[in-house]
């Protein structure tokens, strides 16, 4: 049978690109992107393009039915930062979204769903090097409560259901393509465009806060290996590892590139979520698993992005 592809998200800072891609290897016609608005010039002129919100589920179905979709990407959700400020909007968001999927994927209308989870699973009492896949959880914000309680719900319609879910853990992930919304992790990305733009950045996170990042060209390559992965025993949300940095360390980098940059810190209430979350994590189970392995290192990053930045200034 055809893969037919709908991406609920699709432009957003991950399913913009995770969009392109998909078109490339299934063909513009077969990968439907699918936001409550409208996506980039990209998206939105190489294939078709649905207004769709995530939370009605009767209207996810008529795009379904209607394209024949057999496999759903779903990437809309509300991110950690901007989740402390709308907790119960971004709960609403973040669980409802999903149960509508996993109510079509029960009702098997599609049969393989892709939904993201986060490093965010993790809190202050996990460890904070090379956390585990299976450990200690109790996430302190709402961003990672709804991710825990997600990974949970995929588990139970996997179990009870028979419903076919895919999970990875995304770490922050940076692009020069797209930007991000309301995480922890953005940082990661301002300091480019602040690089270019100021060649100065004042950090919201403290010089010596380190955490979990990746490429989005590595991410997107998971993404879409775990959901070309023949069939798992079981389900299993991914820990998926690349790089890990602080701000100093990113900053020193550019500094190679832009010797006259410099970074200051103003630390805000984001320190304190990136506080609560592993430095490293574990991920040897999704490279034994199914062969995940990173391509991009620091240097290749920071080299990647300072480029293809380059254009945009
Ligand atoms: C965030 O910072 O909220 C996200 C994430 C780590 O899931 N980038």
């Amino acid at each position: 049978m055809e893969t037919k592809i709908l991406i609920i998200g699709a432009s957003g800072q991950i399913g913009t690109e995770l969009t392109l891609k998909l078109r490339k290897i299934y063909g513009k016609k077969n990968v439907v992107a699918a936001d409550i608005r409208n996506g980039n010039y990209e998206v939105m002129e190489s294939g078709p393009f649905e207004i769709l919100d995530a939370l009605k589920k009767k209207e996810i179905i008529r795009v379904v039915k209607k394209h024949k979709i057999n496999h759903i990407y779903l990437m809309a959700a509300m991110l950690s930062a901007i989740a402390e400020k709308k907790p119960k909007k971004a709960w609403s968001l973040n669980m409802n979204s999903l149960f509508n999927v996993l109510e079509i994927g029960k009702a098997k209308l599609v049969d393989k769903i892709f939904w993201p989870s986060s490093i965010a699973v993790f809190g202050p009492d996990s460890p904070k090097k090379n956390a585990p896949q299976d450990t200690i959880m109790n996430p302190t914000t709402v961003y990672g409560i709804s991710k825990v309680a997600g990974e949970n719900w995929c588990n139970y319609y996997n179990v009870k259901y028979g419903v076919d879910v895919r999970t990875v853990r995304y770490p922050g992930i940076i692009s020069y393509k797209t930007n991000p919304g309301g995480g922890t992790t953005d940082y990661a990305v301002e300091i480019f465009h602040a690089a270019k733009k100021y060649k100065a950045y004042k950090s919201f996170l403290k010089e010596d806060a380190v955490l979990p990042m990746m490429y989005m060209e590595d991410a997107i390559d998971a993404t879409i290996n775990v959901m070309q992965h023949d069939k798992f025993e079981k389900y299993t949300p991914y820990n998926i590892a690349a790089i890990s940095f602080d701000p100093a360390e990113i900053a020193k980098e550019i500094k190679g590139f832009i010797p006259e940059f410099e970074i200051s810190y103003k630390p805000d209430n984001r320190q304190k979520i990136a506080e609560s979350w592993p430095q490293t994590i574990d991920d040897s189970q999704a490279r034994k698993d199914w062969n995940w392995k990173h391509n991009y290192e620091l240097k290749d990053l920071v080299k990647t992005m300072l480029e293809g930045l380059h254009f945009t200034y």
